[in-house]
């Protein structure tokens, strides 16, 4: 096996060849990573079903939190049908849900990326396989696999480019990821299926301690063949084709490489949770477009997801003579300047700001106008509807959301005006922004110009 080229013609000298010839990357010999093996595969798949699954989850959280059902703006997702599915309104309790659930889920996906990197890196052989396909069953597979890869590196892809390039495609991007998502999720459900008993076959084993004092390629390559001979898919599917026949010498150990796995996860941890928190831990967060050192000091010191230069708000529209807040509801429309609003009753709540992009600041004190008040203005005593808010911006993504009633009704949902008890920045919304508790960052319009109360 692995002498070098078979002469002649003939067509099954030649698959002899592909299969056995070392030069092509269709032979396992090609491959010589004494790492490969069922053991190491099995390992990051595992953390990878717990981790995706996590990520899958979140996922849906953050969407059922878009109030996707809130006509006519919050998810415009073409086509979704059954998969615009949520279970729940998205509730305004505890205040900090979002943050906690679109934290996970972005902080979470940028540390499985060196996991996911590793486990590809571990099966690549099997994508050189010849032929591509012995029978249909196993055609079907590999396209399920083409599926699995290809929806890993896009929802990955998609997701990176979002957090970390400030909304390199705003519009699409919702799209893209969300049915990315359910063509990966579909795909690594039958993966997962499939695969993971013997995984946890794989992992029990090497827990069992045979492998650590030897190390390396001569366990796998034992562990290659029990699976065989137990008799492939059942044993040792993970395992298969993995071993490297003629592997080459160790540079690091099953062991190491799993560590230097585990670093790269932890360091991009250490460079991201950070966007999470205010202060000196946001910069420690080094990779994030919206970690680093706040925005100043001072009450309006906090973290800016687009500035009113950036969505176009020109100074002369916003000032106590130009603005009013236009409010229309059952019984009509009403006007409000800021010095009326300043007249109505003010209330306090301390609350965070939590982006889809994965930052998050910690409470800051919001005062302002009540939701329900304002409906109750137009209308609306007791049992305040959905309101649709639109803001000055004329261009640019995020310039109007929908909020379902219960969050209208939550006493702590304002239109704020003040922010740590100065007047808010123009960069944070002045003359008014919504504040809304557990809700995305995206919901809280800023500059808010109209606000219609009703059924959506
Ligand atoms: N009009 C308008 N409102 C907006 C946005 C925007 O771009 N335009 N960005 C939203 C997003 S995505 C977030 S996360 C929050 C951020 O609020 P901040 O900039 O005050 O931190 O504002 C929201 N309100
Ligand atoms: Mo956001």
């Amino acid at each position: 096996m692995g002498r070098g080229p078979f002469p002649g013609p003939v067509p099954a000298y030649r698959r002899y060849m592909r299969d056995h010839d070392p030069r092509f990357p269709s032979s396992p010999g090609f491959w010589r990573s004494p790492l490969r093996g069922p053991r190491f595969t099995s390992v990051l798949g595992l953390v990878l079903l717990a981790g995706i699954t996590v990520l899958f989850l979140t996922g849906l959280l953050s969407y059922a939190a878009y109030n996707p059902n809130l006509s006519p703006v919050n998810d415009q997702t073409p086509g979704k049908g059954l998969l615009g599915f949520y279970l729940f309104a998205w509730p305004t309790d505890p205040p900090w849900l979002y943050r906690l659930t679109q934290g996970v889920h972005v902080t979470l996906g940028l540390v499985l990326i060196p996991v996911l990197l590793a486990k590809l890196w571990s099966v690549v052989p099997r994508l050189f396989t010849l032929p591509p396909a012995r029978s249909l069953a196993h055609a079907l597979e590999r396209i399920s696999l083409l599926l699995l890869v290809g929806g890993a590196l896009f929802e990955f892809v998609t997701g990176v480019l979002n957090v970390q390039l400030d909304y390199l495609f705003p519009g699409s991007f919702y799209p893209l990821h969300f049915y990315g998502a359910w063509v990966f999720f579909a795909a690594f459900v039958a993966h997962a299926v499939l695969k993971a008993p013997a995984a946890v076959r794989n992992v029990r084993r090497m827990r069992a301690g045979t492998e650590d004092a030897r190390g390396g390629a001569e366990e796998d390559a034992r562990g290659g063949a029990e699976g065989d001979a137990r008799g492939g898919a059942e044993g040792d599917a993970e395992g298969d084709g993995l071993v490297s026949p003629r592997p080459g010498a160790p540079t690091v150990s099953r062991r190491g490489a799993l560590w230097t796995v585990g670093g790269g996860s932890l360091l991009l941890l250490g460079t991201s949770a950070g966007r999470n928190f205010d202060g000196p831990l946001r910069a420690t967060a080094l990779l994030a477009p919206h970690g680093g050192p706040e925005p100043g000091t001072g009450p309006n010191g906090f973290q800016i997801n687009k500035t009113a230069a950036y969505a176009g708000i020109d100074a002369a529209e916003t000032g106590e003579d130009a603005w009013r807040l236009v409010v229309t509801g059952r019984t009509g429309t009403v006007r409000l300047g800021r010095a009326d609003l300043l007249r109505l009753p003010l209330y306090g709540a301390a609350l965070p700001i939590a982006c889809v992009e994965g930052w998050s600041t910690s409470d800051q004190r919001w005062r302002g106008v009540r939701l329900r008040d304002l409906a109750a203005l137009v209308g609306f005593d007791g049992d305040p509807p959905d309101v649709f808010v639109e803001s000055l911006q004329r261009r640019g993504a995020f310039r109007h959301g929908a909020l379902r009633a219960n969050q209208v009704a939550d006493p702590r949902s304002l239109l704020a005006l003040y922010v740590n008890g100065a007047a808010l920045s123009q960069d944070h919304g002045y003359p008014a922004r919504i504040i809304v508790p557990a809700a995305p960052g995206v919901l809280n319009t800023k500059w808010v110009a109209r606000m219609t109360f009703g059924d959506l």
